[in-house]
């Protein structure tokens, strides 16, 4: 039986243009799902947008546009994003969609009638910019006297009548959770975060506001919307065919992975396992977090003006060298920067030279010496066992990375491979041999060809369109792709097509 695999990406707020961060966040997720496809998974890819909530609301009336407009421009700007960013996703989700305002409906019914919801008054600090209660114990207070949330956010006061979730209730139930499923939050300083937050005592949670209208009412009582969490975590049920349990996609529950960034880790570890714990809903697997991208050093912001727009970065250096450039330069859960300097020596270094000239060389070399025609194997020496061996741990090695959302660690151990391959083509020195000892040669180059097969099924998650590229270019027949296919060497005798490169040096304009 096939394995399934569902994983998700956050669902957007539509208050604003896309930026790198959204894009790093759905990238990782990509690579995630493309890796389990390529392991011969059956995999369900969620993305999508998170268009209710007073911040939405807000941010529509500042354009002059009904909340509902303005949802659709911002959301067909994160589609597009997703797109050009090569997401390669099932379903993208908006939570305007009349099929996620019914699932959440059927949502806050099983909450409501396990009674878990109550009717109360809220009286606390709201941050509208992370659509999130505080304590008055979290705020901090600026030099002008003004409250702030611990992310930075201003807090209002707000006074309304609201239900409430009884998540007081779920603490033990969550600790538990956390104790038998070590893995359930990653990486581990966030899980101990989250632990130490839930042992410190969890109060109910206002799932209701009445201030204002853009969000969907609460079933029974208009008068109340739901609060935009509830509403925007339910999109993974949803996204399944929530309520409908028969449906097939629902097969996929619960979800093995929810790729977040670590400011939301807290709505995903806490109040979503709870809110399911509460339904009678099975909990995801896991969730993980991705630290924070600044920009040559900053945080970036509007007003510091050093927003780097997706669509820029690839129109300047290409879809996959930004896609590899993200995934290799930080470790996922750390915080890292990004600068054109930085993506350039990636690109020059890595890709261009220690992958994009092996391949070029020893492409060509078959090319000019063996008539375009891939050698067969021959017996192995001990050099040629060595890089064989390595290459073929390969796959393991980047899949226990991979599981563990370690993507600058599988792709670390795929430049370890090729860094071997380039030591090892200068030692056997093939251009030297055409004349001393032909079928040697031969047997070197095929050695070169069978590593560099491997380093690109295994690249093709973070590099889809290069990596398949240089399949093309190694004779490796389409159905023959996947990590699988691995197993069988490729018949010999077939001719090459004329070796082009893949991956060019950057050049910087000048200026
Ligand atoms: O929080 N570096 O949506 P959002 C890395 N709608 N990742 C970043 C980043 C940065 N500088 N900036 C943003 C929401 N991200 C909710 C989610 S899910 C049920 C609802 C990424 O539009 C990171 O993954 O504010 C973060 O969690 C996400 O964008 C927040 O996107």
């Amino acid at each position: 039986m096939t394995q399934r695999f569902y994983v998700t990406t956050p669902i957007y707020y539509v208050n604003g243009a896309p930026h790198i961060g959204h894009a790093y966040t759905s990238v990782a997720a990509d690579v995630l799902a493309r890796f389990k496809r390529l392991d011969g998974y059956e995999v369900f890819f969620l993305t999508g947008t998170d268009e209710h909530g007073q911040k939405v609301e807000k941010a529509a009336a500042a354009a002059g546009l009904a909340p509902q407009d303005f949802a659709d421009r911002v959301a067909a700007d994160f589609r597009a994003m997703a797109d050009r960013m090569g997401i390669s996703y099932d379903r993208f989700i908006r939570t305007t969609e009349p099929a996620h305002k019914h699932s959440t409906t059927v949502l806050w019914e099983k909450l409501a009638a396990a009674g878990h919801i109550y009717l109360g008054h809220y009286e606390g600090w709201y941050a509208v910019r992370d659509e999130a209660f505080y304590d008055e114990e979290e705020l901090a207070t600026k030099p002008d006297g003004t409250r702030v949330a611990p992310t930075g956010a201003p807090v209002e006061w707000v006074r309304e009548p609201s239900y409430f979730f009884r998540l007081s209730a779920f603490q033990e139930p969550l600790l538990k959770l956390y104790e038998t499923h070590p893995d359930f939050i990653a990486p581990s300083s966030r899980r101990n975060e989250v632990i130490s937050f839930v042992r410190g005592g969890l109060h109910d949670l206002s799932v209701s506001r009445t201030s204002f209208r853009w969000g969907i009412p609460v079933p029974g009582d208009p008068a109340h919307v739901m609060y935009v969490w509830l509403d925007a975590l339910n999109n993974y049920l949803t996204g399944v065919g929530f309520p409908d349990t028969s449906d097939p996609r629902f097969a996929f529950w619960p979800a093995d992975l929810h790729v977040v960034g670590k400011d939301i880790i807290r709505f995903h570890a806490v109040y979503w396992p709870a809110f399911l714990m509460a339904a009678g809903i099975a909990v995801p697997k896991r969730v993980t977090s991705n630290g924070w991208w600044v920009v040559e050093g900053e945080k970036m912001s509007k007003s510091l003006g050093n927003v780097i727009e997706p669509g820029a970065l690839v129109d300047a250096f290409g879809l996959d060298a930004v896609r590899y450039f993200l995934m290799r330069e930080k470790p996922f859960g750390a915080d890292g920067s990004i600068s054109h300097a930085a993506i350039i020596s990636r690109i020059n270094v890595e890709l261009a030279n220690d992958l994009g000239n092996l391949a070029q060389r020893s492409l060509s070399l078959i090319a000019r010496n063996c008539a375009g025609i891939l050698p067969d194997r021959a017996a192995p020496t001990e050099a040629d066992r060595a890089l064989l061996d390595a290459a073929a741990g390969l796959a393991e090695e980047m899949r226990a990375a991979i599981d563990r959302q370690s993507f600058h660690d599988a792709l670390e151990a795929v430049w370890r491979v090729i860094r071997a391959a380039n030591a090892y083509i200068d030692h056997q020195a093939p251009w030297a041999l055409k004349r001393t000892d032909p079928a040697r040669m031969a047997a070197v180059l095929r050695v070169l060809v069978d590593v560099l097969r491997v380093a690109a099924t295994l690249l093709q998650p973070f590099m889809p369109d290069s990596a398949g590229r240089m399949l093309d270019q190694l004779g490796v027949p389409a159905g023959a792709r996947d990590s699988a296919a691995l197993a069988t060497p490729l018949a010999a005798g077939i001719a090459l097509p004329a070796p082009q490169g893949v991956f060019p040096r950057y050049v910087e304009a000048e200026a």
